[in-house]
């Protein structure tokens, strides 16, 4: 280790995006700690950095979807619609970055290539792709949920002579698609948002869809005086609000169940949730996602609505031919995206009935050989969710990697620590409530909970925290199980399990019991003590208890 005193720190955060920004100011400011942020791209905004393509822009409705540490930033910042687009969020965080002078402490260009454990030293060496090295003794990750592009392994793609962009990892400047023949490939939330925006300017838009989707109508608005005011004047109520709610969402999830109501009183509730839009439609009844026929009530609804929507009845047939329960895949809200099928110039492939075969220089043939041409690929296919950020970091000790620890799937305990690497802390791991949630609330939480803690080791003498091997293997059955009482593991495709990617071991990731009981399991962990976690003090001492926690029944599905 070449070690001075320049490069070692208390503390090393991994990412400059929600996470990262707010975890630094917590270390720095509040603990006094010497801190540090390693960022792969040149600025600030984490996967608002990379997400820019046609359309991005957040499902979180804007009172919602900022930071609510700090009243002041609060009441100084102001959104201009009711969704806020990825400028706006960069804007925002750019604010946030500059108002608590966070900048200094960034290392901007430096992408990650290894985070390794020194059992001697008791510091982590974190290395950069150029060659840097620089040690700490507490190691957070900030590095996203949705953060590893998925480029499918389609074959030919490099043999195509056109341009060819995934959303996630979009250029710095606009496309102009005027005259360009744009084929899509993806029908998730990115592709859904993506394809209206395209078509407003390309030559011919085609669509490649292999799983169909529902979406409910976004209703995006711009923000008028007065609701502005409100939300800056209304920081306590909303700052609880989001605090309580079991999505981390500025509304409340209503307590009734889809068949105790009439069938007249069904459709009216549902239709007013059509109409108010975006993610509350989710929030209508309780039971949507635990009852198949609550579930199925809603899918006929939005099936009827789609089919209302487009004109051509077999487009209509291939776009609601959906398979899963609405919901299990993560919803997606739009703007005019079935519509968009209605315009002449943007067709609809189903690859269901006729998968890609392979992309040629000109274009993507399909098996049964029809081949369409095209000038521009777009991947809206995702990424390798949740542990791919992760395991990209190629974290390890002298006994062993995360790789290996996670073959079989994510282990942790409580999403944000894992066996066998000490004083490592994950911001929104698979394991907790993370993309079930609105993520500012749920990385605010994490960030307090990572830094009270780390709080108490310093006060407390302890150099190293490590979660018990008996907590993970509690906390991720309590997962599974929480899942597995949802239609949330029902699902072929979806990235909640892991199975948008090939060899993928199939495991529902994120943690599906509600943020607000999450919150409270987390105090409750922390108030005693820290049950589950070894803490060692410089003599070595064990002073952890044993973990009795005991997985709760109560689960609440977040959006
Ligand atoms: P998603 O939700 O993972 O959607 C990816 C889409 O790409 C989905 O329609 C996939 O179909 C499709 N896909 C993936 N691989 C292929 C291949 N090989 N061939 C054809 N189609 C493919 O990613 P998004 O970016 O839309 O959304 C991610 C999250 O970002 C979103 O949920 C929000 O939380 C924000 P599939 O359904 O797998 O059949």
């Amino acid at each position: 280790m070449n070690k001075n005193l320049n490069n070692v720190y208390d503390a090393l955060v991994i990412g400059a995006g929600f996470s990262g920004l707010y975890q630094l100011h917590r270390l720095r400011d509040d603990l006094g700690l010497k801190v540090a942020v390693i960022e792969k791209g040149a600025d600030v905004g984490g996967t608002w950095y990379w997400n820019r393509y046609p359309g991005a822009r957040c499902d979180s409705e804007s009172q919602g979807y900022a930071y609510f540490f700090s009243r002041k930033l609060h009441e100084n910042w102001q959104w201009s619609e009711r969704y806020p687009g990825h400028n706006e969020i960069r804007k925002y965080l750019n604010y946030v970055t500059d108002s608590l002078n966070l900048r200094k402490d960034i290392f901007f260009n430096k992408t990650v290539s290894k985070c390794s454990f020194s059992e001697d030293a008791k510091l982590w060496e974190i290395q950069t792709e150029n060659g840097d090295a620089r040690y700490c003794k507490w190691l957070i990750t900030a590095v996203g949920c949705l953060s590893a592009a998925n480029v499918p392994n389609i074959q030919g793609l490099s043999r195509f002579e056109g341009q060819w962009y995934h959303t996630g990892k979009w250029p710095h400047y606009d496309i102009d698609f005027k005259g360009l023949r744009v084929g899509q490939i993806g029908t998730g939330s990115t592709g859904i948002q993506a394809a209206p925006e395209i078509a407003k300017t390309c030559e011919h838009l085609t669509v490649f869809q292999r799983t169909p989707n529902y979406s409910i109508p976004a209703r995006n608005s711009e923000w008028d005086a007065l609701y502005t005011d409100w939300v800056r004047s209304h920081y306590e109520e909303l700052k609880a609000l989001v605090r309580s709610t079991p999505n981390g969402h500025p509304f409340r999830i209503s307590n009734n169940l889809t068949m105790e109501v009439s069938e007249a009183e069904r459709q009216k509730m549902f239709e007013a949730a059509w109409s108010d839009g975006g993610l509350r439609f989710r929030g209508v009844f309780l039971d949507l996602l635990t009852s198949q026929t609550a579930n199925s009530a809603a899918a006929d609804f939005i099936k009827s609505k789609i089919r209302q929507k487009v004109t051509d009845p077999a487009t209509a047939d291939i776009l609601t031919n959906i398979d899963h329960p609405y919901a299990a895949k993560r919803p997606p809200i739009d703007t005019h995206y079935f519509e968009t099928f209605n315009k002449d110039h943007v067709t609809l492939v189903d690859l269901q009935a006729d998968p890609i075969a392979e992309i040629v220089q000109n274009g993507i043939t399909l098996e049964s050989g029809t081949h369409h041409e095209l000038d521009v690929i777009v991947f809206a296919t995702g990424y390798d969710a949740m542990t791919g950020p992760l395991l990209n970091l190629n974290i390890e000790t002298a006994k062993a990697s995360l790789k290996s620890y996670w073959g079989g799937g994510p282990r942790n305990y409580l999403g944000l620590a894992i066996p066998g690497f000490p004083n490592l802390f994950t911001i929104t791991g698979p394991g907790s409530p993370s993309v079930l949630s609105n993520m500012p609330v749920s990385i605010e939480q994490h960030v307090d909970w990572i830094t009270e803690c780390i709080a108490h080791c310093l006060e407390t003498g302890c150099t190293s925290i490590e979660a018990q091997e008996q907590s993970a293997e509690i906390w991720t059955d309590h997962v599974r199980e929480t899942a597995d009482a949802t239609l949330l593991p029902k699902v072929k495709h979806s990235w909640y399990l892991g199975a948008n990617i090939p060899g993928k071991p199939r495991v529902f990731m994120p943690y599906a019991g509600g943020l607000n009981i999450y919150r409270k399991i987390c105090d409750n962990i922390a108030e005693e003590g820290y049950k589950g976690f070894d803490l060692i003090s410089d003599k070595t001492h064990v002073i952890s208890k044993p973990l009795d926690f005991k997985p709760s029944e109560g689960f609440m599905f977040g959006v």
